[in-house]
């Protein structure tokens, strides 16, 4: 019997080996591709982590294997021996991951650099943002400068507004000012690999730059409320030309007001 759960607890590991193996092809890691450069690193930061992470994993675990298995088949009548440890393995299992943290930690500074500090953002996402992201329990709102105009924190009369559906141009950078109106929420955007806290009372940028015209998630991915699971909206990604359009007929909707005179009448 103690042979049997020696196995049984073998097991298990090699069931999560087996499915963190077959996941990247399913896509349960990621939404399929990443459809940004910033994108790609992100990911290839988490599979160096998971890497290294999956190297101790099976370290791990055959130790416990190994252990487990000695137990079980140790003969009846042996004593347990008793130990006060050992100094020199605590030594390397202190010391090691030490240097893979301070390893990870110097090998991913650049990315998060341009990633997370405003000052490292690309040149062109610093004349301004294209528009404002207002998270709220439980929609994405979204403010956009009239076109010709600059973004500006306060709200201007002239500003363009519509919900869950942010358009933003294809091809170069640009940045959003990120906020939340009540509680905390996060904006994930699954295909950019791109996620950041919206927190009350602070305007945070974040900058992307989609390559292909086309449409992304924007999903919440903080627990929020009884609404949350459907706090989902999307990025339209399109050229100049055609964001310009958009804009103009965003800006005449908004100025509709149901009244038109009648085609051919003088008045
Ligand atoms: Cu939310």
């Amino acid at each position: 019997m103690k042979k049997f759960w020696a196995l049984f607890f073998f097991f298990w590991p090699l069931v999560a080996i087996y499915v963190c193996w077959i996941a990247r092809d399913r896509n349960w890691w990621f939404p399929g591709e990443a459809m940004t450069e910033m994108g790609e690193r992100i990911e290839g930061l988490f599979y160096l982590i998971l890497g290294i992470v999956t190297v101790v994993f099976i370290g791990t675990q055959a130790a416990l294997g190994y252990v487990l298995w000695k137990g079980a088949t140790n003969a009846e009548d042996r004593k347990a021996v008793f130990s006060h440890g050992s100094h020199s393995l605590e030594l390397i299992w202190t010391i090691v991951p030490s240097f893979v943290l301070v390893f990870i930690a110097l090998y991913q500074m650049d990315v998060w650099a341009e990633y997370r500090v405003q000052t490292f953002y690309p040149e062109e996402t610093k004349s301004g943002s294209v528009a404002e992201l207002m998270a709220r329990q439980f929609e994405w709102r979204i403010r956009y400068p009239a076109p010709g105009q600059k973004m500006t924190d306060e709200p201007s009369a002239d500003d363009l507004y519509w919900v869950n559906e942010l358009h933003v141009p294809t091809g170069r950078p640009v940045k959003i000012n990120l906020r939340t109106q009540d509680v905390q929420h996060a904006f994930f955007a699954p295909q950019l690999r791109l996620k950041q806290d919206a927190v009350a009372g602070l305007i945070i940028p974040v900058w992307f730059e989609i390559p292909e015209a086309g449409e992304y998630d924007i999903v919440c991915a903080e627990l929020c409320g009884w609404g949350h699971y459907k706090m989902r909206a999307k990025i339209v990604a399109e050229s100049e030309s055609s964001l310009a359009a958009y804009m103009e007929k965003l800006r005449q909707d908004q100025n509709e007001d149901g009244f038109k005179a009648e085609e051919g009448s003088d008045e």
